[in-house]
């Protein structure tokens, strides 16, 4: 089955055989390259009746995060190009207009798809075009800031979007939040009322005992009644609802879909599915089967492990401690510290923007909060940092995790920007460890620092160094070159190159842990002709650490001469990281042939 148009000959008695091949084959090839596993198991049959039921591409379906499009990858033309997903040069794990017009839409980051369903809906009416647009939102992407915004809007500009609440009741971990109780009412309420029924048919042929237990539940409409009234939060805002149905029942769907598709309302339909259908590991614990990797190095380290170590150990001496996540406890290594602390931990959802500002006020108030958050995904807080953090100059730490090349979710997920949006901020300092040790110092550095800080680190280091203790604004030099004329300065993972590099050039090599400020006293003191000095680095060049020197030395008329070496000012969409870093030049050769050739 490689097209939707192949799909639409089939009966529906065929689709579940059609969904059990898909999901199938998910599960084969997510063992080998990795990927989400429980998410798109239990959007298969979703999948194949949307695809049932719609016309795309003419048709839009927007996956939200779009982490669960692999089904839809599949249904679309891509059947075969599936072994190949997330390797370099294979099909993508998030949807990518580039590699199909059957993706309406990029995706990567939660919360999107309610807007660009709207975007797209305004689109044909301005045109005139006849198109359903579709929007497939899980429970734990509606936890984000942004999808209320378009909820907002899609309630008073009337256009017919259907939005697909997928209701799995998992974010990664266990959905949070006042929405999701709100949710949980909306599908306790409806098995009520089918209790209800099922019992009050069941009773009434019990002579005399009958007649009683029927006036007794009778009693009970109000309080049923309180439920049904609280249920209309939706419709109240103008959007239809419909729901809540059974996500794996093919047939269902296909019949609620075919209704709505006509519709010239916006409507909400309601769909539950299992997170992890149809592989018993992963419904038992779909939350540490949303992401698995295919095969993993043994001797990689955890820089998250030892940032949730060092936090429950701190929180024991500290009660000003607070953890904060953003739906990514485990991904950050917070699932110890939320079992130990639960009053002092606070999973918000996917709401980094919320995340960054209740920071800035949990430290403006005399607590210390740390919120550990992927470099990919602390983009949706700049203004919150630079405006209610940086501003009123709070002591929030940010552990910025996966900062860098992260491999195989691509494009999306690159965490190749925070060194430059990090380092505009006024009163923000940026550090980076290179190793498990480091992080330690740096971490026990944060603990007396009262000013905004952010710890970027990649996901994994390889070996421990011996460190000098951390000194505000002062580099390490880890070796010495005797001729004093190649420079390498790097931080984090960017300096285990520059080591390697070094002894081939009789270069010294310098730990810049701190980003944000520079060691001016360093830099002052390498100013002079015959030094050539490089700057090796696991972000983009404009605005990142190596353009920093640069225009720390310019502006001092330098002597020395300078190369920058980073990653090149574009999307990356590679999926492995060594190739990342090695396309853009970090690597032992790359590091010899530019020092060699800096004139
Ligand atoms: C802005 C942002 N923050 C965090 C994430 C990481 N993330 C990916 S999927 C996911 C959970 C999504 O839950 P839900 O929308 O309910 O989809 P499900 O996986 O349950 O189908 C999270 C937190 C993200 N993609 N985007």
């Amino acid at each position: 089955m490689t097209t939707p148009t192949e799909l639409k000959r089939l009966n529906i008695s065929d689709l579940d055989g059609v969904a059990a091949s898909i999901r199938e084959r998910i599960v084969s090839v997510v063992e080998k390259n990795g990927g989400h596993l429980s998410s798109n198991l239990g959007t298969v049959e979703l999948t194949v009746a949307l695809h049932y039921v719609f016309d795309c591409p003419n048709d839009r379906i927007i996956f939200d995060v779009g982490h669960q499009a692999y089904a839809h990858k599949i249904l679309t033309g891509r059947a075969d190009a599936f072994d190949g997903l997330r390797k370099n040069g294979g099909i993508s794990g998030f949807p990518k207009p580039a590699e199909s017009e059957y993706d309406a839409f990029v995706a990567g980051h939660a919360s999107t798809s309610l807007s660009v369903a709207l975007g797209f809906a305004e689109a044909a009416r301005q045109k005139g075009e006849l198109r359903s647009t579709v929007a497939v939102i899980g429970d734990g992407a509606l936890t984000g800031g942004l999808a209320y915004e378009a909820l907002n809007a899609i309630g008073s500009e009337k256009l017919p979007v259907i939005i697909v609440l997928n209701d799995n009741e998992m974010s990664i971990s266990k959905n949070v939040g006042a929405m999701s109780k709100y949710l949980t009412r909306l599908r306790v309420s409806k098995k009520y009322a089918r209790l209800k029924n099922e019992i009050k048919r069941a009773v009434s042929v019990i002579p005399f005992f009958g007649d009683g237990a029927i006036r007794l539940m009778e009693k009970g409409k109000l309080f049923l009644k309180r439920i049904v009234l609280s249920n209309k939060m939706f419709e109240e805002m103008g959007i239809n609802y419909c729901g809540p149905f059974d996500g794996h029942n093919i047939g269902e769907l296909v019949e609620v879909f075919s209704q709505v598709r006509s519709k010239k309302v916006p409507t909400l339909v309601h769909v539950i599915t299992d997170k992890g259908r149809g592989l018993p590991s992963a419904t038992t614990d779909p939350a540490h089967s949303h992401g698995v990797s295919g095969s993993v190095s043994s001797d990689e380290k955890s820089f998250s492990a030892v940032f949730g170590e060092f936090l429950c150990d701190s929180a024991a001496r500290d009660d000003r401690i607070m953890a904060v996540t953003a739906a990514m406890a485990i991904g950050t290594g917070l699932e110890n510290y939320a079992s130990q602390y639960p009053s002092r931990f606070k999973d918000v959802g996917i709401a980094e923007e919320h995340a960054v500002t209740y920071c800035a006020a949990l430290a403006a108030a005399g607590m210390k909060p740390y919120f550990a958050v992927y470099s990919t995904f602390l983009q949706r807080g700049f203004d919150q940092l630079l405006h209610d953090v940086c501003i009123g100059n709070y002591g929030v730490t940010l552990c910025v995790d996966r900062a860098g090349a992260v491999g195989s979710d691509g494009v999306t997920h690159q965490g190749m920007f925070d060194l430059s949006y990090l380092s505009l901020m006024p009163n923000m300092t940026v550090m980076c460890p290179s190793d498990g040790a480091e992080m330690r110092d740096m971490l026990e550095f944060s603990l007396g620092f009262t000013s905004p800080l952010a710890i970027r680190y990649p996901k994994s280091y390889t070996a421990e160094r011996e460190h000098l203790p951390i000194e505000y604004g002062k580099w390490e030099t880890l070796r010495v070159g005797q001729s004093k004329t190649y420079y390498l300065c790097a931080g984090g993972r960017a300096l285990d190159v520059a080591m390697a590099a070094a002894s081939a050039i009789d270069a010294t090599v310098v730990n810049c842990r701190f980003i944000k400020p520079l060691d001016a006293e360093f830099l002052d003191g390498v100013n002079k002709r015959g030094v050539k000095l490089i700057t090796v680095e696991d972000n983009v060049g404009r605005g990142g650490f190596g353009e920093s020197v640069l225009a720390y030395l310019n502006a001092k008329k330098s002597g020395a001469r300078i190369k920058m070496i980073a990653h090149a000012d574009e999307f990356c969409d590679d999926r492995d990281i060594s190739s990342t870093l090695m396309n853009s030049g970090i690597s032992v050769e790359n590091l010899i042939d530019a020092a060699k050739n800096l004139e």
